[in-house]
């Protein structure tokens, strides 16, 4: 709705990733004296918009050699449009994120968490503002597909900002709980499973009927580490390679519901695998300690 544009007093201070496949750019740069991320997305070609397309744009062919040839399309305005997202101010962990990495897989015990993990992420985790906003209505309060007002098994519905809903191909939601106390899947305990099974149950009938996907085409999973350590639950549609959802993070809301089921502490006391990219400062702590 707003149409100040950020974007023209930016200042490219560095390309932090790209790739041509997935067809995304991030950007370190400048707003004024404020550090800001930009990420560019071109996003995917409509069906219900092919008509148009080809009814509405000018071709110039490039080349022709016997039954083919190849033309170089100039698509009207509203169908060639760039996903944009800008963080500002970002801090330094928002650049980390977004910057091309290598990995390292950690393997996290019971007491690894409690000794290592804990301390660090009380201290130096992304801020929450814009979960508490979506809870309190404060920030995309008009983007919300349902919500369970329930404070002890509610949750909002809505959109992750990494969708534009203009297609279900990359369908991507977010389920954020009511609950203010739970920081990941590591504090589930068998006293969630209502809270669990409440988000699974009524996510999966919502997208149902919003989006016309049944649970047969979704992939429902929650993130350890997550970025923000509030408990969310990603819907996505199945198929669709969201970016930052590598196997090594994701556990399937079905499995997490049996864990809990099969052994009420599982997710306190099992040893926890993720990935940490080089210069994640968690990375660090678990090295001091001797871990890697
Ligand atoms: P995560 O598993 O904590 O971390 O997921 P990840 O980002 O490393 O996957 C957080 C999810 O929240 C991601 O899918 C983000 O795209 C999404 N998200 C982040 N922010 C800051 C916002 C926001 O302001 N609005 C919405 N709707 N989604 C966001």
């Amino acid at each position: 709705a707003e149409s100040e544009n950020i974007l023209s007093a930016f200042k490219t201070s560095a390309v932090l990733n790209d790739s041509a496949r997935e067809k995304t750019i991030f950007i370190h740069g400048k707003v004024t004296d404020q550090d800001a991320v930009v990420i560019l997305e071109k996003t995917p070609i409509r069906q219900d918009s092919l008509d148009e397309l080809f009814s509405g744009s000018s071709l110039k062919l490039e080349m022709r050699n016997d039954i083919y040839s190849t033309y170089r399309l100039q698509a009207p305005p509203h169908l060639n449009e760039i996903k944009t997202t800008v963080v500002c101010p970002a801090t330094e962990k928002h650049v980390k994120k977004y910057q091309r990495q290598e990995s390292f897989l950690v393997e996290e015990t019971a007491e690894d968490y409690q000794s290592i993990t804990l301390a660090y992420i009380q201290k130096q985790s992304f801020s929450m503002q814009w979960v508490y906003n979506i809870l309190e209505k404060k920030a995309e309060a008009d983007r919300i597909v349902y919500e369970d007002p329930d404070p002890q098994v509610g949750f909002v519905l809505l959109p992750d900002f990494k969708w534009d809903q203009k297609q279900v191909d990359d369908l991507y939601l977010l389920a954020i709980v009511h609950q203010r106390n739970i920081k990941s899947l590591r504090d589930l305990r068998s006293e969630h499973l209502p809270l669990l099974q409440n988000v699974f149950q009524k996510g999966k009938e919502q997208i149902l009927q919003h989006y016309k996907l049944p649970a047969s085409q979704l992939r429902v999973y929650l993130h350890y580490q997550p970025s923000y350590y509030h408990l969310h639950v990603h819907f996505t549609k199945l198929g669709y390679e969201a970016p930052g959802c590598g196997v090594e993070r994701a556990h399937l809301l079905t499995d997490v519901i049996q864990n809990l089921q099969s052994d009420p502490r599982y997710y306190e006391t099992r040893t926890l695998c993720f990935p940490l990219r080089a210069d994640d400062g968690l990375l660090g702590k678990f090295k001091e300690a001797g871990k890697l």
